[in-house]
């Protein structure tokens, strides 16, 4: 973890500066009938969680690129989150991938204590083969022709939850390759058929108080068709259980320019909202970090998230999924948590009696005016403080920086070969 020596010091240079920059936007929003005060509590108490995955370099299929100190298992792995949530006080819980992360639950939930996190949604894998198993992914695995391959892929979510519920998780997420690579190689209805079945058997064993998510994604490792593709489909299948399953939405899934803000107010309107994995994307399942290519767009999702949130059983989870290629990942996922937090704290300031007026009178331009002015109030400063007087760092980047972190892991875990691509 970072000294708290080294936290003391950079959050002692950069004080000042922020005392005044926090005074000056309190004056600026109070004019606007805005209690800065209460955007900083709603701030502090919101989490979002960090992908394991994500702390390790990401690559593409044609190369990995490997930085130094990559943590070696589960355990590493918990470590930098650790970092992460202690510089940022944004990111409080990890959602693990199985069976990358596949550790005996005791020894997880004691390096979660030790590192202060806890257990979000657990991720099931099915999209790669994995040592020992009887039976290959290679032409599907909850829709896969071969009833043995689909019960093998029902055990492996099962075994999920069952992990998940001795670490605390209460969500399952299930993302699956599944689809066809030429016209005519699946019938598209026989395919959907049994895969509603198989997850139909994961969804009995979900436990009371549990949540399974589905995760749609236009295309990709299928490049003619995929089973769960959108979100229309999403939502058939999360009707289709019941009521403990939602619907995941990823912004890169979807196809470019696709209007992801309506699709999350859509599937709030009829209860189906589950949660998000947060990323920013330009052409695909980039994985890029949140918020570095639309901003506008992240905004205008937490928009609607914010106009949800007066409904007491409103609760979607946040995660992160993101792929680091070329930053040291536990900056991209501090820097992308805090892009969270801000889109939030901006959604927070949009005036909804004036915006709801200029609605109901069609005044096109004010109605996105007072978008527009939430979007563009600067306020770091509310991040910075809530950050600091959650114990974090005013900087989380400058502190890192500044903590040698990443060389003293380096110094205990042994560097790594990048041959080979793959999406972690
Ligand atoms: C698929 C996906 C899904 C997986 C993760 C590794 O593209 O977004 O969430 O679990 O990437
Ligand atoms: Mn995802
Ligand atoms: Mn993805």
């Amino acid at each position: 973890m970072i000294h708290s020596d080294i936290m003391t010091k950079t959050n002692d240079t950069a004080l000042a500066k922020l005392r005044a920059d926090y005074a000056a936007l309190g004056d600026h929003l109070d004019r606007r009938g805005i209690d800065i005060t209460v955007i900083k509590s709603k701030v502090a108490t919101y989490g979002v969680a960090v992908p394991s995955w994500g702390v390790g370099t990401g690559g593409t299929r044609f190369a990995r690129f490997p930085g130094s100190g990559e943590p070696r298992d589960i355990f590493d792995k918990m470590d930098d989150c650790g970092v992460i949530h202690q510089l940022t006080r944004a990111t409080p819980s990890v959602s693990l991938h199985i069976p990358w992360d596949a550790q005996p639950a005791a020894d997880l939930n004691s390096k979660a204590e030790e590192v202060g996190l806890t257990f979000d949604a657990m991720n099931s894998n099915t999209f790669q083969d994995h040592p020992g198993q009887a039976h290959s992914y290679k032409f599907g695995s909850l829709s896969h022709t071969d009833a043995a391959t689909r019960r093998q892929a029902v055990d492996h979510n099962i075994a999920c939850i069952e992990l998940g519920q001795q670490i605390g998780s209460k969500a399952l997420t299930i993302w699956v390759g599944d689809g066809s690579n030429f016209p005519g190689q699946t019938n598209f209805t026989r395919q959907f058929e049994r895969y509603l079945d198989a997850v139909k058997q994961v969804y009995a064993a979900l436990p009371e108080g549990w949540t399974m998510l589905s995760e749609h994604k236009m295309y990709e490792p299928a490049f003619y068709s995929t089973v769960v593709q959108d979100w229309g489909t999403n939502l058939l299948i999360a009707q289709q259980m019941g009521e403990k399953a939602k619907c995941l939405v990823d912004l890169g899934h979807h196809a470019p320019n696709v209007n992801i803000e309506m699709i999350v107010a859509r599937l709030t309107q009829f209860g189906k909202l589950g949660g998000f994995h947060f990323n920013d994307s330009k052409y695909g399942d980039d994985d890029l970090d949140t918020g570095s290519i639309d901003p506008y767009r992240l905004f205008l999702v937490f928009n609607e998230l914010v106009e949800a949130e007066s409904d007491p059983d409103f609760d979607p989870m946040h995660m992160l999924d993101q792929s680091h290629n070329v930053t040291d990942p536990i900056e991209s996922l501090m820097v992308s948590a805090t892009e969270v937090q801000r889109a939030y704290a901006q959604a927070l300031l949009v005036d909804r009696t004036s915006l709801a007026g200029f609605q109901d009178a069609n005044d096109a331009l004010m109605a996105s005016a007072t978008l527009k002015q939430a979007f563009r109030t600067d306020v770091e400063p509310i991040l910075a403080m809530a950050r600091l007087e959650g114990g974090g760092a005013i900087d989380p980047v400058a502190a890192y920086r500044a903590s040698g972190y990443r060389a003293r892991v380096a110094s205990q875990r042994p560097a790594v070969s990048g041959a080979g691509g793959g999406i972690v």
